[in-house]
Parts: C-alpha cells; structure tokens; sequence
C-alpha cells in the first residue's frame, strides 16, 4: 500500500521549491485550507439548515442575489486571512471594494489573496457542484504600510500561487506554485486532504465541449463557427462531440481538466465586457490550466497577460484542452473582420 501524502505534508515538502522561502506561502496556503473544511462542512449541511439554505436578500456589487452560503464562505475566508498574518490586503467577489488589514502584523504580510469565496452559488438550492477560486500574488505596496488598490491590480502572469476547492461529491482542492498542478481529495473521516491526483495534465484534445448555448446568436460569430464544428461529422474525429455544460465554473473547468474538454463564456450583446470576472475567476484558473498544458484566453489575448484596470473586470473566457482553444481562436480570427 502506497503511503498517504496529507495537503499539509506536501505543502511543507514543497517549501523546498522556493530558494530563500520563509514559509509565509505554506502558511498562507495552510490557512486556507482551514477555510475551505470550515465551508466545506457548511455546504455539505446546507440542504438541512435552513438559516443556511436560501437568499440573504441582499444584492451584491454584480447586482446578484446574495446566498447566505456565499457569505458564511466570504467571512470563513477573510476571518482566516485576517488573522492568519500573512496577508496583508484581499479582495472577493462579494466585496464592493478591496479590504486592507489594519493590524500590525498583517501590515507586514507579504501577499494578497483576491478569491471567489463560492463560485456557482446559484446552484446550491439545487444541489450542483460549486467552489471557491482563489489567487495569490506578491505585494507591491511597502512592507509595514496598508494594502494598495495597485496590489490588487496586478496581471495574472504575476501570480505566485492560485487554486480552487471543489464542493463535489467529494471536496477536492486543486493548486499550483507554478511548478505543475496537485488536486488533493479531503477525506471526511480523518479530516484530511490527501494527494489524489499528483501532476495533474489536462489532455491536449477531446470529444467535450461546454457553453451556455443560449448564447450563441449573441457572441462573436467564430464561436457560433466552432460549436457547429463540434457538432459535425467534419470535425478532427469525425463524429459530433459531446455538449457539457454544469453552469458551476469549477464543476466545469475541473472535468475539463481531467477529461479535457473546453469551457467557453464569452462576450455576448447581452454582456459586452464577459460575464466572468478576471481577478478572481478568470486569472486563477487560467494559471492552472496553463501549469496543466491546457490554454486560457479571451477571445483575442492570452487571459494572464491582461492588465486589469479594476477590481470587478469581466472578460470573455475561453479555457481548456490546447487543441481545442487553438482550434476556437482559429475561427474567431476568421470572422474577427466582422465585427
Ligand atoms: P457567479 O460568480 O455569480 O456564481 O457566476 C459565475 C457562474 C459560473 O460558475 C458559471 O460558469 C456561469 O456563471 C454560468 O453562467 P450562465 O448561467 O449564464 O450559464
Ligand atoms: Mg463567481
């Protein structure tokens, strides 16, 4: 029997990976790992409690309905990186703006982490698959002072570490460094994450593809082109592929990454600018798609290399197997003419 390898052994060991570090990362990834068993827990109950089942009532700075679940995960997570110390400033999906911790110690916090504490929450009353998305960079603001709007600023390619937690029929955490992509499944009974799926790879072609395709009359036409090349028998396997599409991003994107397949939100007429949002749905997953040899883009640039210009930036996302994004861009620069 092969030995078991905790999330916390394997994040230690990996420490080694970086010359010179100080174990602020580990810690910081540790924390979250805190975080996401304290929501895990309180998904799993979410069918049977009913304070925790259902909308808050409140719109949020999307103009969504606020679930109560996405706010008991948005305050298990800040609550963590407050105290925690090693971050000194965060941003999350549910947050109008930034927060900068005040404390002493978390002014001298090296990083700041901009999250999707639960991505898909229209899901839970329905009971699908949702996750949280989280990303961590390096402070550019001084040690000692508060967090900066320009720390939460930064492109994706600045990332130093991005993972998501998968509310499945397991709970899973998925992460990188930027040395290959873990996934780790928590095992209930020992209260554990356990390395599950080591170097994960996402297969460079397959038979999947996934949109909302209510969309389709309203997107770039190269898109509407590539959906009914999946769909027909003069595609690369001669045979329609198969539509999957959860509506849960990290449901998604995370079958994607172990089966292969594409995810595709694009700008539409009705949502000009995206849906997803970049800082903290988009640049996360596209770290480790790229870490996996999958592909992340818009439907022109390559998703990291945006220079984000505000905290809720939405973009066009195009993410998954390499041949597949190619294939999409392909046709998009086909039709770009036309728009
Ligand atoms: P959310 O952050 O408000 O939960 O919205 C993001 C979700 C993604 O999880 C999902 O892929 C997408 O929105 C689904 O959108 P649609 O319902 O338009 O297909
Ligand atoms: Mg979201």
């Amino acid at each position: 029997m092969s030995k078991i390898i905790t999330l916390h052994e394997f994040i230690m060991d990996s420490q080694a990976e970086f010359p010179f570090a100080s174990g602020e990362l580990s810690r910081l990834l540790n924390d979250i790992v805190v975080a996401s068993k304290v929501v895990s827990r309180d998904v799993r109950r979410a069918g049977l409690t009913e304070d925790i089942l259902g909308a808050q009532g409140e719109i949020n700075i999307q103009g969504e309905e606020q679930q109560k679940l996405d706010v008991v995960a948005d305050k298990a997570f800040i609550k963590m990186f407050e105290t925690g110390g090693e971050v000194c400033g965060i941003a999350s999906e549910e947050n109008d703006d930034f927060v900068a911790f005040e404390s002493e110690i978390s002014k001298f916090g090296k990083y700041v982490v901009l999250f999707d504490p639960l991505d898909g929450s229209s899901n839970i009353d329905v009971n699908v698959s949702i996750g949280t998305i989280f990303s961590i960079y390096r402070r550019v603001s001084e040690a000692g002072t508060l967090a900066t709007m320009k720390d939460m600023l930064q492109p994706g390619n600045k990332q130093v570490a991005a993972g998501y937690i998968l509310y499945g029929s397991s709970t899973m955490l998925v992460y990188t460094t930027g040395h290959g992509v873990n996934g780790f499944t928590l095992d209930p009974s020992i209260g554990e994450y356990c390395l599950s799926h080591p170097n994960m790879r996402m297969p460079e072609k397959s038979r999947l593809y996934g949109m909302n395709e209510g969309n389709i009359e309203i997107c770039h036409p190269g898109i509407k082109d590539y959906v009914q090349y999946c769909q027909s028998f003069e595609n690369d396997f001669e045979t329609p592929y198969s539509g999957r599409y959860i509506g849960s991003l990290v449901a998604d994107f995370h079958r994607n990454l172990i089966k292969g397949g594409i995810y595709i939100y694009p700008k539409t007429k009705t949502a000009p600018k995206g849906k997803l949002r970049l800082l903290y749905e988009c640049n996360p997953l596209a770290f480790i798609a790229e870490q996996a040899g999958g592909l992340a883009v818009t439907e022109k640039e390559r998703v990291l290399d945006i220079i984000p210009h505000t905290l809720h930036q939405r973009c066009g996302y195009i993410t998954g197997s390499k041949n597949q994004v190619e294939k999409v861009q392909e046709l998009i620069a086909k039709r770009d003419s036309e728009i």
